[in-house]
């Protein structure tokens, strides 16, 4: 059986790391599966940085170096290139074994960055992702929705930002307004989580949206 992306997006510092990380447990404790037959593997991984040469275009992307800005073309084939071998080495081959792969960020987050972000043409990022993806697209994509202001403070507060995370607040507002954007055109694959809530608050609701998505995939072996 062929297995499910599911993408977690968002603004900076909007807790997607965090999420991430709790459904990994949840899935992975596998009370929402039923006793018989055999759960699904659980694979986790990222954008930029889900490979070893992913690994060293993150850091090009997300690095400040010296003086020269990065031109936000080279931004984008750089993210395209970062997707590409991760599409080809990491997802397509887990997604072939029947696994549920948790993904932090993917296509929309280009959409959303380059796209609204920096101002690229959508249809040169369509197809750019399209060239990168080969087509994959996510089976759920869980948009945690919170105000770009309050991301950026609590990444503030962790500390230590980022090339991208230093960028001025009407970038990261035109980006915010960009997964609103793909949350209206996509209302059944890109999902909207309140994210302005505690941690735990959070993790219930996508628990509550993941249990309907999984009733969808995997039907009569769930408890
Ligand atoms: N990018 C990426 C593009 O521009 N184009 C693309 O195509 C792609 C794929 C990647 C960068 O690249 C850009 C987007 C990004 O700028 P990243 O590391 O994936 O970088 O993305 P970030 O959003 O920068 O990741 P962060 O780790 O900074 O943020 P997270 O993962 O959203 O948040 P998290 O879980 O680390 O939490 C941040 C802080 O908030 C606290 C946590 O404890 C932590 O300190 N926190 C909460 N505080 C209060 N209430 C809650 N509910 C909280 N949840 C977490």
């Amino acid at each position: 059986m062929q297995g499910r992306l599911i993408v977690f997006e968002g603004v900076e510092g909007v807790g997607k790391t965090t999420q991430l990380q709790r459904v990994h447990g949840w899935l992975l404790a596998g009370k929402w599966f039923g006793q018989t037959g055999e759960m699904p593997s659980v694979v986790v991984t990222r954008e930029p940085g889900g490979t070893q040469l992913g690994l060293g275009v993150r850091q090009l992307l997300l690095e400040q170096r010296g003086q020269e800005l990065i031109q936000a073309k080279s931004e984008l084939l750089l993210y395209a290139a970062d997707r590409a071998q991760h599409v080809e080495t990491v997802l397509k081959p887990t997604l072939s074994k029947g696994a549920i792969v948790l993904c932090d960020r993917f296509t929309d987050s280009t959409i959303a960055y380059q796209g609204y972000g920096r101002g690229l043409e959508m249809s040169l990022i369509e197809q750019l992702n399209q060239i990168a993806t080969g087509g994959l697209t996510s089976d759920l994509t869980l948009w945690l929705d919170l105000d770009a202001e309050i991301g950026l403070e609590r990444v503030r507060q962790r500390g230590g930002s980022d090339r991208i995370e230093q960028s001025d607040l009407d970038f990261h507002l035109r980006v915010q307004a960009g997964f609103l954007h793909l949350h209206q055109r996509y209302p059944d694959r890109i999902v909207r989580i309140d994210a302005n809530r505690d941690e735990a608050a959070v993790t219930h609701s996508i628990q509550h949206i993941l249990m309907q998505y999984l009733d969808r995939w995997y039907g009569s072996a769930l408890n």
